[in-house]
Parts: structure tokens; sequence; C-alpha cells
């Protein structure tokens, strides 16, 4: 099984959205395994987006991740990482296509709602940085018989 860390970015927070987002990562069929409302410090903030610290919208982006609380969430799943980021749909809103959250919800990139992993490696490493492993729960559903073969 991989994990994925997913964030409802503050856009989504603000309008309302934390339950149509939770919605279609539930319905795709992956499992949450962790899930908390936070304020993001800047240092955190600075850390998750680190490998950015170099490009021109850095600053306008950590502005935004701490504007208002994030929902930070880990999904379990096979191949979570890349069934959540289609979930999401592509970085640029206007871009991503229709059914995914950005393309149903989003118009610019800096408003675009939803972080998710983009490489297994990756997903380790940011759920190292956003969770400790006892805030992470393990369960079996009974109804992943009727969505894993
Ligand atoms: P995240 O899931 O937030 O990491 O977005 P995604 O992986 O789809 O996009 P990347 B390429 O990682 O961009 C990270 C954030 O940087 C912002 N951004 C990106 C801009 O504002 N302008 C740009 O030209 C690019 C390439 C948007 C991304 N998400 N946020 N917030
Ligand atoms: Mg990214």
């Amino acid at each position: 099984m991989e994990r994925t860390l997913i964030l409802i970015k503050p856009d989504g927070v603000e309008r309302q959205l934390i339950g149509p987002i939770i919605t279609r990562f539930e319905q795709r069929g992956l499992k949450l395994v962790g899930l908390k409302l936070i304020q993001v410090s800047e240092e955190l903030a600075r850390e998750h987006y680190a490998i950015h610290a170099d490009k021109p919208f850095f600053k306008p982006l950590i502005e935004y991740i701490i504007s208002s609380p994030v929902v930070a969430m880990v999904w379990a799943g096979p191949q979570a990482v890349q069934a959540a980021r289609n979930t999401i749909g592509s970085t640029k809103p206007v871009e991503a296509t229709a059914g995914s959250i950005r393309g149903d919800f989003g118009m610019m990139v800096g408003r675009n709602l939803v972080h998710g992993s983009d490489s297994p490696e990756n997903a380790v490493t940011e759920i190292a940085l956003w969770f400790k492993e006892s805030e992470l729960v393990s369960y079996d559903r009974a109804i992943d018989k009727w969505i894993l073969e």
C-alpha cells in the first residue's frame, strides 16, 4: 500500500469545500489514514515548498499557504500518489480536466485548492514533515473487497 500527503489549501477551507474535496478521495476508493486541521507556520510552509525557494512565485506561495487553516491528510491505496494526482488535476486549474478537483472548482494556479505529493519518494518525505507516525492509523475496511481485487 502506498501513502500520499494531501493538503486542502486555505482557499479550499475558506470556500467551504472541505467536504466535497474529501468526498472525491473517498469515492475514488483511497483510504483515509491521517487527518488534521492546522494553521501552518511559515517555517513548515518554507520547508514544504523548499524546492521552489528560488522561483519568483515562492513568496506569494508561502503567503497563500499560511493565510488560513489547511486540512492535512494522508490517503493510502495501490499507487495512491498517481491516483490522487489524477483526482486533483493539473497544476493550472484552467488546464485541469473537468471532473478533477481543480478542473471543477478552480481558476488560478495560485488558488489551486489542493496539494498532492508528486512521487512515492516525495510522499514519504512530506508525510514525515506533516505527521508524526503516531498520528497515522492502520485499519481494515470491510468495503475494500469491493474496491481492491
Ligand atoms: P502542489 O500540489 O501545490 O505542489 O501543486 P503541483 O504539484 O500541481 O504544482 P507544482 B509545480 O509543484 O507547484 C507548486 C505550487 O507552486 C505554485 N506555482 C507553480 C505558481 O504559483 N506558479 C507557477 O508557475 C508554478 C509552476 C502553484 C503550486 N501550488 N500551489 N499552491
Ligand atoms: Mg507539487
